[in-house]
């Protein structure tokens, strides 16, 4: 068991205080997340207000974990402390930054919860609990334990779904032997690892037409800029027959992403009357999507944008124009967060 020397100074902000917000960074993930929704339940359960703030949108991947929807992406005008999880870094919360959002921040406690290894760059924060694990809910589990906060079932539940995520199933080389006791320790406190296994899964699960239907998407992409960018069409009648069931570009979006060298993955749709949309997604360390979408009347967040156009303009030169900006931005842009 840990013993981190501002626990106590941890303890006496949050119990001091009575409206809580936990925010997320730019790029949200399941272990994020989850140690967003185990705080909110921790502290749920001692009667605080908790808000949990995230400036972009929760992948829909992740929404399969129950009170995902409470994340919002306005900070409320008051509250007394706020928790930052799973980032130390200051520019992966571009989005407060822009909304003039930050000095609300810095105005008042604030401690951040983390395991990256990193130099903090977050100089505002009044406590800092950064240590070495594999997740950011191992480090809320090693506090919990020390502080004597009570973990509820769905607590324990969201502990073990950061870990599980960030240590990839217990096998990447940041787990240490104290992440497997933990989860163990999880799972005496009644945890079911394939309980939530069979969550996740069933939150992939799709019509079986769809399935079939990704795959001639899949089929399609093409590769463009020694495969940097990957595109894919969607004609109108596919929008008619596939979108009552899923929005088809969020089937290949992220497949789209996985080439080797890919680092924007743009889906067309075009409807009919010569309506165009466009959805960007840019891999991590690429985030052009918003300046790609914004040349075309659109926006977005660095990583996930978009454009709507409705001036009939001929698809085939708007395809070459978005390739050719694309790759001109990519170029402009040093890979770095
Ligand atoms: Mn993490």
């Amino acid at each position: 068991m840990s013993d981190y020397p501002e626990a106590a100074a941890i303890k006496q902000a949050v119990d001091k205080a009575g409206h809580i917000v936990v925010l997320q960074a730019d790029n949200p993930d399941a272990d994020s997340l989850a140690s967003a929704l185990a705080l909110e339940e921790i502290m749920g359960d001692w009667g605080k207000q908790v808000t949990l703030y995230c400036g972009v949108d929760i992948p829909a991947y992740l929404r399969y974990l129950p009170g995902s929807s409470r994340v919002t992406s306005e900070l409320p005008k008051q509250f007394d402390l706020s928790i930052i999880v799973d980032t130390s870094s200051d520019s992966l919360l571009e989005q407060l930054e822009k909304s003039g959002q930050k000095g609300w921040l810095a105005a008042k406690p604030c401690i951040i919860i983390d395991h990256h290894a990193t130099e903090p760059t977050i100089k505002f924060a009044s406590i800092t609990c950064v240590h070495k694990a594999v997740a950011t809910t191992e480090v809320i589990y090693e506090l919990s334990t020390q502080l004597g906060w009570q973990l509820n079932r769905t607590a324990a539940e969201f502990l073990a779904v950061g870990i599980l995520s960030d240590s990839l199933g217990l096998t990447s080389e940041a787990t240490i032997a104290r992440s497997i006791h933990i989860l163990a320790e999880l799972v005496e406190k009644g945890v079911k690892l394939a309980e939530l296994e069979s969550a996740r899964r069933d939150s992939m699960r799709r019509e079986p037409e769809l399935i079939h239907y990704k795959g001639r998407l899949l089929e399609r992409v093409e590769f463009h800029d020694q495969n940097r960018i990957a595109s894919v069409v969607i004609p109108y009648n596919e929008i008619v027959e596939f979108s009552p069931l899923y929005n088809p570009p969020m089937l290949v979006l992220d497949d789209m992403r996985l080439g080797k060298e890919t680092r924007l993955a743009i889906a067309f749709k075009l409807y009919d009357e010569g309506k165009i949309t466009a959805k960007i997604r840019a891999n991590y360390g690429f985030g052009v999507a918003d300046k790609l979408a914004e040349r075309f009347g659109g926006g977005g967040h660095p990583y996930a944008a978009g454009f709507k156009l409705n001036d009939s303009r001929d698809f085939d030169q708007l395809k070459a124009e978005c390739l050719s900006v694309a790759s001109e931005l990519l170029s402009g842009h040093e890979a770095g967060p």
